[in-house]
């Protein structure tokens, strides 16, 4: 979401602090409390945690795997951008998964990691995250915990409502959240209205495979799209997109957005796309884009797209409604009946909450107040299955405990607010160290939510950590949800702005975790299988290093015959088969990064000397007991040089 300045902030803030100070009037005090807290979040040395949980990296474009309940990190997953720590984005085998229409992109703003489902619950299969910026949906593998494919969205300008998936990850949605002309051209700005469109993606995703595909776009007005959810059993079929802006506005969205009482959410009948698209309604429109695919023999490529087929809601009718949506909304989240749709609209003062059967009896009533190019938009009160009154300030978020509660994020009064889903009435409320955005509960927007504990994920920590100069962490905070009240029992920075995060049980994947890649099946066409494959060729400036990496040496080590200038290729196997035994490559000056190679694999990264002499490289990971003698030694000539190019593959 967009987050305000502190300077914005702050007078709503203390506002909000002092309301949430008296809300927490009569709930145990922290310290009471702080021993019995600490044990519940204790896991022991040794001992593993309960739940795998997977934060969006934000702004570092990256995802973050932690354990829950104890808040440890274990792992960075590199998805959108480049790390010189691994090699990722750098290396030959990995650069090509940040290609885009706008060329080879080192970064995005992740938001929204969603885990693949089967019949509405989490399957452990895969992970998908959004590229805010440069639109794009990234797949994960989560036997491997690496990213495996990555899809540019054409037609769509921030891909913020996205990557949410249907029932059974039939699709992963994207939608664009500022509109824009579409295809893109070179108009004046103020011919918004006229020019600009909105555009939701559907990308297919294949059931055994997990490969996506753009299967459709529908064109929509040009409000921001801004958030997602997938129906589930009787909405099953159906995709619900908040959107802010139906003011048309294209300056100062602050003021100019938030004029209407009223924005809306949009409901898209997909099952109706489909038939419309089968029935030849789209029009196929030229659109270029990548669509980055790790391969078998793990190295990346990109497939160029060069059209999409587009509808529009004008051309096949049933295909959307609008629901008039209080006001300026983040969130629509559908709970795990599939009945009920909860919307956070920013500014509103009531959490509206939809009834998707009352929907069915609108559209067949035909209960609609107007039509926006095509879209029927249907009366407010003919939808409303009912409002959370008086939840708090800024509604964004929220997630289901499987029990007949929802919980929604208040991001101007920094709390955490449980409601009924039968009655609508406030149940409990506690505050969030601050400025809360999304939360999350493991499974809450699914079908079957495991309940327990429930993370929130704040924006602004000042005064809660040892302080670190102007930047400061965002955080996580966990709280236990088992009980009448909610009890904090846990404070945790993260890795970046965790905008959202996604979790399920350990023991569904926990077994399934990949130790090695298999040194037999490594098909990358500078593997070195074993020693009596290293070697080294050049082909004009280009000298080629085919290399192997054992407990302790590299095998060939000593170098001689570069010259100033050419281009080096390291092309490095990991020819162990142990679990948990990467070797690292470094060699001085190199201006790109490491490459940390995992059992089995084989990476590649260029190496430009720009100077005589002879320069070490070594392993940068501790590996053995030996791993301080892993290195060897390239000797630079000047160019010209008649030093004959050698390398050394004696085992003495
Ligand atoms: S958005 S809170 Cu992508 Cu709500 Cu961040
Ligand atoms: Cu190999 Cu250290």
């Amino acid at each position: 979401m967009r987050t305000p300045s502190f300077r914005q902030w702050r007078p709503a803030a203390f506002a909000a602090l002092a309301l949430v100070a008296l809300a927490a009037c009569g709930r145990p005090t922290s310290t009471s409390s702080a021993s019995d807290a600490a044990s519940r979040v204790y896991v022991a040395p040794g001992e593993k945690d309960e739940f795998y949980a997977f934060f969006s990296g934000g702004f570092s474009g990256q995802v973050s795997v932690y354990g829950l309940p104890s808040g440890r990190h274990f792992k960075t997953i590199k998805v959108f951008s480049q790390d010189p720590e691994t090699g990722y984005g750098y290396s030959e085998q990995t650069r090509a998964m940040l290609n885009t229409s706008y060329g080879n992109v080192p970064w995005d703003d992740s938001h929204h990691p969603e885990l693949s489902q089967t019949a509405g619950v989490p399957d452990g299969r895969w992970l998908f995250i959004n590229g805010n910026n440069t639109p794009r949906i990234a797949r994960m593998d989560l036997t491997s915990m690496e990213t495996a494919e990555i899809i540019e969205i054409p037609h769509s300008a921030g891909n913020h409502a996205s990557p949410f998936v249907t029932e059974n990850t039939e699709y992963t949605v994207a939608a664009t959240r500022f509109s824009v002309p579409t295809p893109q051209r070179d108009v004046p700005i103020d011919t918004y209205r006229e020019n600009f469109a909105g555009v939701l993606s559907f990308v297919k995703v294949d059931s055994s495979t997990g490969r996506m595909a753009l299967a459709f776009q529908i064109r929509v007005p040009g409000y921001d799209y801004d958030l997602s959810s997938a129906g589930k059993g009787p909405s099953h079929g159906w995709v619900f997109f908040t959107s802010y802006n139906s003011e048309e506005a294209s300056t100062l969205l602050e003021v100019n957005a938030s004029q209407r009482d009223k924005d809306f959410v949009a409901a898209v009948n997909w099952k109706r796309a489909e038939a419309c698209v089968a029935q030849g309604k789209g029009t196929r429109e030229p659109a270029r884009y990548a669509h980055n695919i790790v391969g078998p023999d793990h190295i990346a490529r990109t497939e160029w797209g060069t059209s999409v087929t587009v509808i529009t809601p004008m051309n096949c009718p049933g295909l959307a409604y609008f629901l008039p949506t209080p006001k300026s909304p983040h969130g629509a989240n559908v709970d795990p009946t599939g009945e009920l749709i909860a919307a956070g609209g920013k500014l509103a003062t009531v959490i509206p909450v939809f009834s998707f059967r009352k929907m069915l009896a609108a559209i067949e009533a035909n209960a609609v107040d107007t039509v926006i190019h095509g879209i029927p938009v249907l009366q407010y009160d003919a939808v409303l299955a009912g409002e959370v009154p008086e939840p708090g300030l800024g509604p964004l978020h929220t997630e289901f405990d499987g029990q007949g509660n929802g919980y929604t994020s208040m991001f101007v009064s920094s709390e955490v607010v449980k409601w009924s889903t039968t009655t609508f009435q406030v149940l409990d409320r506690i505050p969030a160290y601050y400025a809360i955005g999304h939360l999350m509960i493991p499974g809450g927007d699914s079908r079957k939510p495991w309940g327990k504990y429930l993370i929130a994920l704040n924006k602004i920590t000042k005064d809660r950590y040892l302080p670190t100069g102007p930047e400061l962490t965002q955080s996580a905070q966990l709280i236990d949800i088992t009980g009448e009240r909610m009890q904090i029992l846990l404070d945790f920075p993260t890795v970046g702005e965790p905008h959202y995060a996604q979790a399920l049980p350990a023991s569904l994947i926990q077994d399934r975790q990949l130790k090695i890649y298999d040194l037999a099946h490594n098909t990358d066409p500078w593997a070195a299988r074993g020693e009596s494959e290293a070697g080294i060729t050049r082909r004009g400036r280009t000298v080629h290093v085919k290399m192997t990496a054992i407990r302790s040496h590299f095998m060939p080590d000593n170098i001689e015959g570069i010259q100033v200038g050419d281009s080096v290729f390291f092309h490095i196997t990991n020819v162990e088969q142990d679990w948990d035994v990467p070797h690292g490559f470094a060699v001085t000056g190199i201006n790109n990064a490491e490459l940390l190679v995992m059992p089995g694999q084989t990476r590649s990264i260029v190496w430009v000397p720009t100077k005589p002499g002879v320069f070490p490289f070594y392993c940068t990971d501790f590996c053995s007991a030996l791993h301080q003698e892993m290195q060897g030694y390239v000797r630079v000539s000047p160019r010209g040089s008649s030093v004959p190019l050698t390398a050394n593959t004696t085992r003495r």
